[in-house]
């Protein structure tokens, strides 16, 4: 690449824009200059890339002159406030929040899925939701393959999703109730120390989260297949890194569990780890600092006609945010 580019990263101090820093690095992004953007609270912090010490600035409507690619990951208020000044100044915006994932004017994209629509972008590009992006880097090829009818999935979220304060809190949790002191929940709604806690995000009217309502609008915008039926349950686990979900598909056409994993074997992006009965199957702490998308339990859903049933495990904060995120910056 004979090109480099002004990168900023919004959010820069928390648990994705470590991350962020961490695969630019990785993957050798051609950076000419690097901006590290948080609130105030991180002003007077540095932070290390490629060996060098970088002061953290505090985000400004004036923060984008010059920059040509902008990583947000501040939560969706900042984006919404902060993105159209970032395209106004020229920049290109890679999306981590939610702000603009639905818009018609936004591609959201899964470069393993639907790398073709991020030249209709218009400033931003959203990335997806971290569940929803694992689960359809695994679904595309059955989709592809079988076409997909309807999904049924249940999510075992890590901590980490819901960014670095969560992190402390399942730590110091975890700490108070082996030493017998009294659990106060701080930042989860509820004890998550030795726990489940079957909400993420808000509930919604029709009794569903918002979280599991966005794998349903997220999953049919990016598989471009608004009539695939979705059902999904999100649950918090006590869990520091990658996301498990158990996912049930139907499909149109028969399909068998021996051609999904060889399917899911020649997918980019996917690793197949399925060797039951030697008791493999992947596991959140395989998904962690990882790449690919793990895929395993690969069995026939024997309760329908057409169907499959697997796992899947990702790490959250790699493809399910900063990396998906890098590859689209990539691709740009
Ligand atoms: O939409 P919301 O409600 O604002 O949600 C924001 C939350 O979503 C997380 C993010 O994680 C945050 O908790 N998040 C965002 N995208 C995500 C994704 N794709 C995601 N989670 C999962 N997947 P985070 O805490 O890891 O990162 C927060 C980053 O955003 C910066 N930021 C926040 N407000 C800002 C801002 N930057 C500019 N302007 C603003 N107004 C934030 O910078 C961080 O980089 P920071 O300097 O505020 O935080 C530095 C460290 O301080 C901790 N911290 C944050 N708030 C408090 C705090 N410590 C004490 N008291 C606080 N009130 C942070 O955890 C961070 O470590
Ligand atoms: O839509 O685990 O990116 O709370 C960020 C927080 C997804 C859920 C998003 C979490 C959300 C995530």
């Amino acid at each position: 690449m004979s090109k480099a580019y002004n990168v900023a990263v919004m959010g820069a101090t928390g648990a994705v824009g470590n991350c962020f820093l961490r695969i630019l690095e990785e993957r050798k992004f051609p950076i000419k200059n690097l901006k590290l953007l948080a609130s105030e609270r991180s002003a007077e912090k540095k932070l290390e890339f490629g060996g060098k010490s970088y002061p953290v600035e505090v985000l400004t409507h004036d923060s984008f002159k010059g920059v040509d690619i902008v990583l947000a990951s501040a939560g969706a208020s900042r984006s919404l406030e902060f993105l159209p000044s970032a395209v106004k100044a020229g920049a290109v915006c890679v999306d981590n929040s939610s702000a603009f994932r639905m818009d018609n004017d936004v591609p959201l994209v899964v470069p393993e899925v639907n790398a073709h629509r991020i030249k209709d972008h218009k400033g931003i590009i959203s990335n997806p939701n971290c569940s929803t992006i694992q689960m359809v880097v695994a679904l595309y090829p059955i989709h592809k393959a079988a076409k997909i009818k309807r999904i049924v999935v249940t999510t075992f979220q890590s901590v980490s999703g819901a960014g670095q304060k969560k992190i402390t809190e399942l730590r110091e949790q975890t700490s108070d109730f082996l030493n017998g002191k009294k659990i106060v929940p701080k930042e989860f709604p509820h004890q998550i120390a030795f726990n489940l806690i079957p909400q993420i995000d808000v509930f919604l009217d029709n009794l569903y989260t918002k979280e599991e309502m966005k794998m349903v609008s997220e999953t049919r915008k990016i598989m471009e297949a608004p009539d695939i039926q979705v059902n999904a349950t999100c649950v918090r686990v006590p869990v520091f890194f990658a996301h498990s979900e158990s996912v049930s598909v139907e499909t149109e056409k028969h399909i068998g569990p021996e051609e999904v994993r060889k399917l899911l074997e020649k997918t980019p992006g996917v690793k197949v780890i399925d060797d039951p009965k030697n008791g493999k199957y992947p596991m959140p702490i395989d998904g962690e600092g990882k790449d690919d998308t793990l895929v395993g339990r690969i069995r026939q859903d024997e309760s329908v006609k057409n169907g499959i049933s697997m796992w899947v495990v990702s790490d959250n904060i790699r493809k399910g945010a900063a990396l998906n995120a890098i590859q689209i910056a990539e691709m740009l």
